[in-house]
């Protein structure tokens, strides 16, 4: 008999036809009654802020499959005491979200946004030439959080001649420079890149402190959650331009974005679609579908959050 289960957020719509091969699935989506009751198994989004009374509603709940590398929007404490476990799909998307990073920046280094309506405009045929841009050629990067998306990175921003350095809990064995201190780094660097996971340790980790010490002529990149970054700090810094730039694929209270972050030329803003390929989001589904099918048949997912 195939185990029910449910897909709770639309993004996983697509892809509804797969978990349907191998489980009895409903949706939170749906307009049918749902018996909370029935479901062993919840596949949820990273975007799915999970409300702490379904935790209670599904009585039967085993296991909590993410369609994400994060898991910050699971309560793990909760998970723990209910003794759900909890998986996660790392590896598959961390080629895309490590070239997100790298288009980000490229994009906000070469003014890409300004210049694409610069030309629809018809600013080039009335102005002449736009105003220069930055080159990333042997400028430095420094990464937030050396995990698999920030080494994919490292090694392309590397291909682009770029100098790299991180902070992060510990030194690692590679030949990048390392920073036990975020704030010298914030003040070393050109490229401040964020790719560290989210949750309660690195909550506002990119403080006015830290923003403080770019400087003016440098760029900030963000591409793990928007939890990491103050905000109105980062508002703050990029208004008064003395950070030069920011591009953006989260926000701390998406999909609804700051106003002020809409009104700024010197950002660039991406609706937290860094996995977001046919490819990419193809494997995170199997791979959750996969993670299911193993606690289901060994008590335990391939890649174990919890
Ligand atoms: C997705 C993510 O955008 O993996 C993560 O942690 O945030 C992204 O891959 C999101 O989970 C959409 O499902």
């Amino acid at each position: 008999m195939k185990q029910k289960i449910l897909l709770a957020d639309p993004l996983l719509k697509k892809y509804l036809f797969l978990y349907q091969k191998y489980f009895e699935v409903d949706t939170l989506w749906s307009k049918k009654k749902l018996n909370y009751n029935e479901y062993e198994g919840l596949v949820v989004s990273g975007l799915f802020k999970i409300p702490s009374n379904l935790y209670n509603k599904m009585s039967k709940l085993k296991i909590i499959s993410l369609f994400s590398v994060g898991f910050d929007n699971v309560n793990l404490d909760i998970c723990k005491k209910k003794n759900i476990s909890v998986s996660n799909t790392p590896k598959v998307l961390t080629n895309d979200v490590a070239d997100l990073a790298l288009t980000l920046l490229l994009s906000i280094s070469r003014n890409i946004y300004n210049a694409h309506n610069y030309v629809l405009n018809n600013s080039w045929e009335k102005k002449g030439p736009m105003d220069l841009t930055d080159s990333v050629n042997k400028k430095k990067v420094g990464i937030v959080g050396l995990g698999q998306i920030g080494k994919k990175f490292a090694i392309k921003a590397k291909a682009l001649n770029m100098d790299i350095s991180y902070f992060g809990p510990s030194k690692k064995n590679n030949n990048y420079k390392y920073f036990k201190n975020l704030k010298k780094m914030a003040n070393y660097i050109d490229y401040l890149v964020i790719t560290c996971a989210g949750g309660k340790n690195t909550h506002n980790l990119i403080n006015n402190e830290v923003l403080k010490c770019m400087k003016n002529t440098s760029y900030l990149i963000n591409i793990s959650r928007g939890t990491v970054i103050d905000e109105n700090a980062l508002i703050y810094h990029l208004n008064n331009k003395n950070i030069k730039g920011a591009a953006l694929d989260v926000f701390k209270s998406e999909p609804k974005i700051n106003y002020k972050l809409k009104k700024m030329n010197n950002v660039i803003l991406y609706p937290h679609h860094a996995s977001g390929t046919h490819e990419t989001r193809r494997e995170m589904a199997e791979l959750s579908i996969k993670n299911l099918i193993q606690y289901f048949k060994k008590g335990k997912p391939i890649y174990t959050v919890l």
